[in-house]
């Protein structure tokens, strides 16, 4: 993409109304503007960062077994009755009112919808396990919607709901999930640590909720440090294998890590003191196993092998997409601005052509972009007629993880200059090989 023809509205001034980094660097960046509190337009290069997410949870979800599909935001109050959760649910609910006066909500979470969909076309023990998943705008009237997309009302989700016929099978799909989604933070540059957590208003006793460490957290959060140690990494994991899903959630979830709501501090005592931290989380996802709760509530029921007409296990299990676009900015930003890690940056590299207009420096610039592009990377080309410096601090402010500087000087000799956004140090190279190391780069995430 060359600037000249984007849409990068960047802001000079530093916005009053943010008052986390993640929320300044957002709208500094041009990524994001509020349509109403809590509500907002993803410009092109939040929606690209958004969309790169999506895809990796995708990957990781369809890589653990479970199959996508897609509910509307607009749900019938009626199965919340059935549920019982439509007066439960509180002022949290967005509810609407049709035109033939039929009460409708904006859905905050699907269970209810996916319990009809299953209730409706399974009937039998040999259809399970089943878990199925989609990624959808969800609402929530937050009273204090804050912090730009950590706490939205109109916030994108990813929420997965497992069907199975005993509780034990229904646990292995918890822990299959909790496997999966340490794979998926950990290729989103993040390290996000399962803390045991409260349930609200979804139900049920077992949870964990996925904590990225930030001061800005809204959770407050107790752990050992010894967790911090703990890598998933590159293992190989067979998401059918109980015995290995349930090991690596035993790995994960030995130490003491747990969010306010569960925190006990007479256990928390055991934990040697130079070992003990309190400190602050984002949550990025959690996941739940509620049992029959809304399996008998619904009616949704199985013949099982001797058959009987039994309950369905069920769990769901979410990610805070759009809200994982600030945790990363939070855990990955300096003064200058953002750094995205190279599994979601919206481009590859940036091109920064220093003497726009000079016809060796164009002329390098385009070979550069159409031997990125040629390559299959995305490269963002600054072809403005502006000075160094300001090329630079909008480069440096949208946080590409790579840097091309062209100029007439290093074109003399043969070279450009490749810089990291992460470490500020440059090589010189010549063009074929800056493309080759960018290309090795991304062939390795
Ligand atoms: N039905 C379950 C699992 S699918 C559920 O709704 N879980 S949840 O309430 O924990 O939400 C899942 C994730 O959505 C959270 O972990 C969080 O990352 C994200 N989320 C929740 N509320 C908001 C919000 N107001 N703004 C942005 N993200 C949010």
């Amino acid at each position: 993409m060359r600037l000249s023809r984007y849409f990068l509205p960047v802001l000079k001034e530093t916005p009053s109304e943010a008052q986390i980094v993640s929320h300044r660097l957002m709208l500094r960046a041009g990524m994001i503007k509020q349509a109403s509190a809590g509500i907002y337009s993803w410009l092109p290069l939040g929606f690209k960062v958004l969309k790169r997410i999506e895809q990796i949870v995708h990957e990781e979800q369809v890589r653990a077994g479970h199959i996508p599909m897609l509910m509307p935001t607009l749900q019938s109050a009626d199965l919340w009755r059935e549920s019982g959760r439509y007066d439960d649910y509180g002022e949290e609910m967005l509810r609407i009112t049709d035109r033939h006066g039929r009460d409708m909500l904006y859905g905050p979470t699907n269970e209810e919808l996916i319990t009809d969909i299953f209730r409706a076309h399974v009937g039998s023990y040999k259809d399970l396990p089943l878990t199925l998943y989609h990624i959808q705008w969800k609402f929530r009237d937050e009273v204090r919607p804050r912090f730009g997309v950590m706490r939205g009302r109109e916030f994108y989700m990813k929420d997965g709901y497992n069907f199975d016929l005993t509780k034990d099978a229904a646990l292995h799909a918890y822990n299959r999930h909790l496997v999966s989604y340490l794979r998926t933070f950990e290729r989103l540059g993040l390290q996000a640590i399962p803390m045991r957590a409260d349930s609200g208003p979804i139900g049920g006793d077992d949870t964990h909720e996925f904590l990225v460490l930030a001061e800005t957290g809204e959770s407050e959060v107790f752990y050992d440090s010894a967790i911090t140690d703990l890598k998933f990494g590159n293992r190989a994991i067979d998401y059918d294998d109980v015995d290995q899903c349930r090991a690596v959630l035993e790995e994960f979830t030995a130490r003491y890590a747990r969010t306010d709501e569960t925190h006990d501090e007479s256990v928390f005592a055991e934990v040697p003191e130079d070992r003990r931290r309190r400190a602050r989380g984002i949550e990025v996802g959690q996941i739940f196993y509620f049992g029959t709760k809304y399996s008998d509530a619904m009616g949704a029921t199985v013949v099982n092998e001797k058959q009987e007409r039994v309950p369905v296990h069920m769990g769901s299990h979410g990610i805070g997409v759009s809200r994982l676009v600030g945790a990363i900015i939070e855990a990955s930003h300096d003064d200058r601005g953002i750094i995205w890690p190279e599994g979601v940056t919206p481009f590859h590299c940036g091109i920064v052509n220093l003497k726009q207009g000079d016809a060796e420096a164009d002329a390098a610039c385009d070979q550069l972009y159409a031997a990125l592009t040629a390559r299959g990377l995305e490269p963002l080309y600054d072809d403005r007629n502006e000075r160094a410096g300001g090329k630079f601090a909008t480069m440096d402010l949208v946080g590409l993880p790579w840097r091309i500087t062209v100029g007439p000087r290093g074109l003399k000799s043969g070279v450009v200059e490749l810089t990291s956004r992460r470490s500020g140090e440059s090589v010189e190279l010549t063009p074929e090989a800056a493309v080759a190391r960018i290309a090795e780069i991304y062939a390795a995430i």
